[in-house]
């Protein structure tokens, strides 16, 4: 234990969330670097593009026309990975074990404007994102075969995303998936052992230590996660208990629209480019019974490492053994921190 040091000595840390560990190695981002460092040109984007299937009074790949809407668009994806009345059954033979799945996906448009991204949007606007969210977690969350309802966004062609025009997707399944369905187990256990939320006491104990504080404001707090695993891993929380999206007043969607702002803002600073992430929210199934176990919370998994080209890979040691990264989570909080404008 003596001179035991996290910001110098391999070390692994638990995600208290879905009860893994992550390696750190915090003395190899000591390491020469070899590769190229390069800026990439900024790219300018029309408020308006006549080829793009989400933008106001185009039509969809399927033929659908989108109405000329001015806030928010939310539609059935043309192509949904779940369908609501596909064939029920199962497969259970011995070691080969199937389920049908049914589901709904959906595309929420954030904003008519093609050229923009949260970060360029006002804090009114990304509150209607945050509106719409919510209204899509109701809705879909409401009927009776889904248990969960996963929001999320994925931001630049480095993560699969096929359209620059700003917009997000929200996937309801019939039964929790894999990671809800991890945090919903270890949030249930501290819940059941301490009788607190795990994420409530979790945040109170990051705001002693300040370490991996990115921003505050009055209702929303983001944190570099003690166990991020992404270089740049952040996680936006409410201060206050709230186990969905629905649960939160006007004032706290303004406050949430806030911190998704200046966090973008600042992620858009760190490597002056546009930054590629993937974002979701995680909060309560919509299941019968008591979620008091749940905090709501967002994570940001953005890619890149060092400039705008260099990225980190998940590959090697990590698909085969255990996640790990360099840098600790407390550098990254600070760099964040420092490129809030
Ligand atoms: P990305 O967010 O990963 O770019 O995906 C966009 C989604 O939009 C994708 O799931 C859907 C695709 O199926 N889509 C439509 O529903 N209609 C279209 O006309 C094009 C794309
Ligand atoms: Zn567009």
């Amino acid at each position: 234990m003596q001179g035991f040091d996290l910001s110098d000595h391999s070390h692994r840390r638990l995600n208290i969330l879905t009860g893994e560990w992550v390696l750190v190695s915090p003395h190899r981002a000591k390491r020469p670097w070899q590769g190229q460092i390069e800026d990439i040109p900024a790219e300018t984007r029309p408020q308006y593009d006549p080829k793009c299937y989400l933008c106001p009074g185009n039509k969809r790949i399927g033929g659908e026309l989108n109405p000329s809407y001015e806030q928010v668009y939310v539609f059935d994806n043309d192509f949904g990975a779940l369908l609501m009345d596909s064939v029920e059954g199962e497969l259970n033979d011995g070691l080969f074990q199937a389920r049908s799945e049914r589901g709904k996906c959906r595309v929420l448009c954030f904003s008519p404007d093609h050229s923009l991204t949260l970060s360029g949007m006002s804090i009114e606007a990304i509150a209607e994102v945050v509106k719409a969210w919510t209204a899509e977690y109701e809705t879909l969350g409401a009927q009776e075969q889904i248990s969960y309802v996963q929001i999320f966004e994925n931001k630049g062609s480095i993560m699969g995303c096929s359209n620059p025009h700003p917009h997000g997707q929200i996937w309801a399944n019939q039964h929790v998936p894999v990671i809800p369905a991890q945090e919903d187990r270890e949030q249930y256990a501290y819940y059941a052992k301490n009788g607190r939320p795990m994420l409530v006491d979790y945040l109170d104990s990051e705001l002693e230590k300040k370490a991996r504080i990115v921003y505050l404001n009055e209702h929303f707090a983001v944190i570099v996660p003690f166990w991020a695993v992404w270089p740049y891993e952040t996680m936006i929380l409410p201060r206050q208990h709230r186990t969905s999206l629905s649960e939160l007043s006007s004032q706290e969607q303004l406050a949430y629209a806030d911190a998704l702002r200046t966090l973008s803002r600042a992620y858009d600073g760190l490597f002056n480019v546009s930054f590629p992430y993937s974002s979701g929210i995680h909060q309560a199934p919509t299941l019968a019974g008591d979620q008091q176990h749940w905090q709501m919370h967002m994570h940001f998994y953005p890619p890149l490492l060092r400039s705008a080209t260099v990225k980190k890979f998940m590959v090697g040691y990590e698909m085969m053994a255990n996640s790990q990264r360099d840098f600790g989570a407390e550098y990254a909080a600070k760099r964040i921190r420092d490129s809030i404008s």
